[in-house]
């Protein structure tokens, strides 16, 4: 399985699964969430409010992960997975990983080849960058892969693609 990556816009991505890093609401927000959203239109979060009419009544978990249509985008399936909040005062890295676990056990149950993530929960949700980097490339590492041949990382910001460089 190769590892890639990427400075530019995930929802240009030409890949099998698009990662969105969203919130447990799944019905949308700012960062990728947003621009996920409003490039794949309105299909995507009618499937999101079917999954919250459903088995989803109380929303998606931290460290969990769904997918729907990509609606518009080049990718076929969005895969939504939402990560831990940052905190001080708790350690939920583990949360975090699982985010990127569970997000690539549903790409291997879609049989996904190419899977693009953005650094989750390294935006709004305020984890610091290197160490969001470290759990994301050692997460990724550790998968034993099936379907998925390339992972690859959509970093948005110089920052965030060197922090990312200097884990692979
Ligand atoms: N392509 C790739 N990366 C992007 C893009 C893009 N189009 N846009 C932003 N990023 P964030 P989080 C980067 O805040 O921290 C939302 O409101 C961004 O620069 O999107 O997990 C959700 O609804 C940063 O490096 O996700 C949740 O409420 C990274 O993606 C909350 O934000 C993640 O930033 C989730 O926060």
């Amino acid at each position: 399985m190769d590892i890639a990556l990427v400075l530019g816009d995930i929802t240009e991505q030409d890949v099998d699964a698009v990662v969105n890093a969203a919130n447990s609401s799944l019905l949308g927000g700012g960062g990728v969430d947003g621009a996920i959203h409003r490039r794949g239109g309105p299909a995507i979060l009618e499937e999101c409010r079917a999954l919250r009419a459903g088995e989803l009544a109380r929303g998606l978990p931290a460290g969990q992960a769904v997918a729907t249509t990509a609606g518009d985008l080049p990718a076929r399936w969005v895969i939504h997975t939402v990560g831990p909040v940052y905190a001080k005062s708790e350690d939920r890295s583990a949360a975090l990983a699982s985010a990127y676990r569970e997000s690539l056990r549903v790409a291997e149950e879609l049989g996904a080849g190419r899977v693009a993530f953005p650094a989750v929960s390294a935006g709004v949700y305020g984890w610091p960058l290197d160490d969001a980097a470290r759990i994301a490339v050692s997460t990724v590492r550790e998968h034993e892969p099936q379907s998925v041949r390339e992972v690859r990382f959509v970093l948005f910001n110089q920052d965030v693609y060197d922090a990312f460089a200097a884990h692979l």
